[in-house]
């Protein structure tokens, strides 16, 4: 009877393990894959080894582009940051948002038009992105640049840290819209729960740490996760680890004429950048849920300060593509590898598509403005994206940067611009003159006329905010600038 018992007893603790087994096996097949998003900051579209830098050294982010489709006409949603950010996170225009400058934005009180008056934060009505995933079963958690808090409005910004919009954890996301610690990019970093460090340490390191140590607490959740790191590099201060300068210098030193790329420590900032996206990936296949994970990696906008866009025309905070195209790329489960796929596609797109891929039925009345990716990156796929291939994108920025305020249209091959001060439009043709150095709007009237009737029924159905004559106009004066914030007394 005793034997028996055992032997029951036994078999039940068999039969157990079994289901045990049987259902994390389960739970393996059927679990939704997690999401790992890389935002890069100011990084433009050449940054990259793959993307054209004949200086920088990306390995591990060129794998990446092995490893899933990029999209070589991806853009983000504005040619600054937080507005490009806020619409990745709701999968709206800004416009829409009328999220339309960086926060806090340049004043020009003395400029011909006066801004409008834009809104500083993402309202609390509106279901990110993060929120969303949360819904169904999610842990998110928030790494490094925010640069979405209503810093005009003191009261208020308590309301919109990440962990407000549906990141469970933030590590280092603020108001700022680049490192404000007391060592910029070296420690002391002085930033929201980013703790540990020693003189010398670096902050993409430090935040790759947490990164890291994220994915090793989540890896055997029954739940999945969304990590989403957004890197303060490589915006400014240019500050890089000192023995890849050196490095970088005796690159340049021993073939002076050979780069485009020729900034040493800008490319310095890069292969640490490079180094924590290969540390991640590499923590996501130790710890076994590689096979499992979306990988996306995109930027907000073109690049500030090295001044080299692939021979785009404009950078950061200008009107042309060398202010938006981004490098954008998806990878994953089922998804094709080592594609290049040419359909235009922009931030709104990433909320979507990450449902959709994720299984998650979605929620059109929220991210609007972005459509699902998904048919254009599955190897196994009936879906003809006719609809996608067709579609306009816009632009619309009622502000002074190193542009006039302007709105943009792009549709197939062509790309209008058009600037609000005085009118004047700009007709490129990016298939002819992908470098934008041929206006063809004289040439092409009809086509001028037709594409900026379009953008303007955009703007009107999306309640657009436009600028308006400044009665304090001054021809003299209007080019002063205004950075930062407006003194409160
Ligand atoms: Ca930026």
């Amino acid at each position: 009877m005793k034997k028996v018992f055992y032997a029951g007893f036994g078999s039940l603790l068999v039969t157990s393990a079994l289901n045990v087994n049987a259902a994390q096996q389960q739970q393996k097949n059927t679990k939704k894959p997690n999401i790992v998003f890389f935002l890069v900051d100011d990084f433009g579209y050449s940054g990259l080894s793959k993307t054209g830098s004949d200086f920088h050294e990306t390995p591990n982010i060129d794998a990446l582009f092995e490893n899933g489709v990029y999209f070589n006409n991806g853009y983000s949603a504005c040619t600054v940051c937080s507005p490009s950010r806020a619409a990745i996170l709701t999968g709206r225009y800004p416009a829409r948002l009328n999220l339309t400058d960086w926060i806090a934005g340049q004043k020009r009180p003395y400029a011909k038009l006066s801004v409008p008056n834009w809104n500083m934060k993402m309202e609390h009505e509106r279901i990110t992105l993060p929120e969303a995933l949360k819904e169904n079963g999610y842990s998110t958690a928030f790494i490094g640049k925010w640069h979405l808090m209503p810093i005009e409005q003191p009261e208020l910004v308590d309301q919109h840290y990440p962990t407000d919009h549906g990141f469970d954890i933030n590590i280092g996301g603020r108001e700022w819209g680049q490192p404000k610690g007391r060592g910029k990019y070296f420690y002391p970093w002085d930033m929201p729960n980013v703790k540990g460090g020693k003189k010398g340490d670096y902050l993409t390191d430090r935040l790759t740490d947490y990164a890291v140590d994220y994915i090793d607490k989540h890896k055997s959740d029954a739940n999945p996760f969304m990590l989403y790191f957004s890197y303060y590099t490589v915006h400014t201060p240019i500050q890089a680890k000192p023995e890849y300068v050196r490095k970088y210098k005796a690159k340049l030193a021993a073939n002076p004429k050979k780069y485009q790329h020729r900034r040493p420590e800008y490319a310095a900032m890069v292969q640490s950048l490079d180094e924590s996206v290969g540390r991640v990936v590499q923590e996501l296949k130790d710890a076994g849920v590689y096979d499992n994970t979306i990988i996306v990696f995109t930027a907000d906008n073109g690049p500030y300060w090295h001044e080299y866009a692939g021979g785009l025309r404009g950078l950061k905070g200008t009107s042309f593509e060398g202010g938006t195209r981004e490098p954008f790329v998806i990878a994953g489960p089922g998804i094709k590898k080592g594609v290049v796929e040419s359909t235009p596609a922009i931030g709104m797109d990433f909320y979507p598509t990450l449902l959709d891929l994720a299984g998650i039925k979605l929620k059109k009345s929220e991210h609007i403005d972005g459509v699902s990716l998904k048919p254009l990156l599955l190897a196994n796929n009936d879906h003809k994206p006719t609809a996608i291939k067709k579609r306009s994108l816009y632009w619309h920025y009622p502000h002074y940067h190193r542009t006039l305020p302007y709105g943009a249209v792009r549709n197939g091959d062509w790309r209008l611009v058009e600037y609000f001060e005085d009118g004047k439009v700009m007709l490129f043709n990016l298939k002819n003159d992908p470098f934008e150095t041929l206006d063809y709007s004289k040439a092409y009237p009809e086509k001028t006329v037709e594409m900026l009737k379009e953008l303007q029924e955009w703007r009107k159905s999306v309640k657009a905010q436009l600028p308006t004559e400044n009665p304090n106009f001054d021809k003299k004066r209007q080019f002063k600038k205004y950075y930062g914030i407006r003194k409160k007394k």
